[in-house]
């Protein structure tokens, strides 16, 4: 599959309530490029470059974050992949580069748009407006229930972040948002039952790419 809509390569993202798996699948994924002969460019959102760096820590972890509204919220994360787009993932994909990125619009459309209530028409605005056309050419979702994803992130006992600390309501929305997200894009969003394990969830993944 080398079909990115924004050059030679191949764009492919991640999604899906924190805790899902990504970063592993992600991890086994850049393995599979690097045993084709292919070293792939791994990317996260928010950052990724050094403005994007600095608009996830004051999204995440800084006292300053705190007062965002979800509106500020949602120009912040648009702001940091706006600058991804432009300053490494259009770049790349012209090269023919692979790119994966953890996270990408979808994040948006369902983090800020259904969680926090901001009307569709204007997520997908400001979105549209944010990646200028680069969409990704597949995105994978990982779809986890809630008790199985806190029993996960309590293993990692890592303190929890701004976002991290929302409410449960916060999160069912979340994945609901992320399931009408995949119904309406079925060709490009495909859903992967995240509770399987690692091995088998990386099997579908790689047999959709090569
Ligand atoms: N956000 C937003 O609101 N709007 C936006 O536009 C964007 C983002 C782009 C970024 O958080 C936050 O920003 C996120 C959404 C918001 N907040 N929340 N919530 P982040 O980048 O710090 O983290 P994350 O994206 O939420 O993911 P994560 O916590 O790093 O989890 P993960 O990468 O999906 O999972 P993992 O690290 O691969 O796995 C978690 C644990 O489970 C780990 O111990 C694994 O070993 C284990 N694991 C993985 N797979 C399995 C399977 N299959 N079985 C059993 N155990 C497994």
């Amino acid at each position: 599959m080398e079909t990115s809509t924004s050059g030679g390569g191949i764009f492919i993202t991640f999604e899906g309530s924190e805790g899902c798996g990504k970063s592993t699948q992600i991890r086994l994924l850049a393995e599979a490029f690097r045993a084709r002969g292919r070293e792939p460019l791994v990317l996260r959102e928010p950052g990724g470059t050094s403005a994007g760096e600095v608009i996830r820590h004051l999204l995440k972890h800084a006292p300053e974050g705190d007062a965002l509204t979800p509106e500020a919220e949602l120009l912040l994360f648009a702001a940091s992949r706006a600058q991804l787009v432009r300053e490494v993932i259009r770049p790349a994909l012209a090269s023919g580069r692979a790119v994966i990125c953890d996270r990408f619009l979808d994040s948006t459309t369902v983090y800020q748009g259904v969680a926090r209530r901001i009307p569709p028409e204007e997520t997908a605005g400001i979105n549209a407006f944010a990646v200028g056309g680069c969409l990704p050419d597949t995105t994978f979702l990982l779809d986890l229930d809630r008790a199985a994803a806190l029993e996960r992130l309590g293993a990692r006992g890592e303190e929890a972040d701004r976002i991290e600390r929302e409410s449960e309501e916060f999160f069912a929305a979340v994945r609901r948002g992320y399931l009408d997200a995949a119904a309406r894009e079925p060709a490009r969003i495909r859903v992967l039952d995240a509770s399987e394990p690692p091995d088998v969830i990386a099997g579908k993944i790689v047999a959709a790419i090569f």
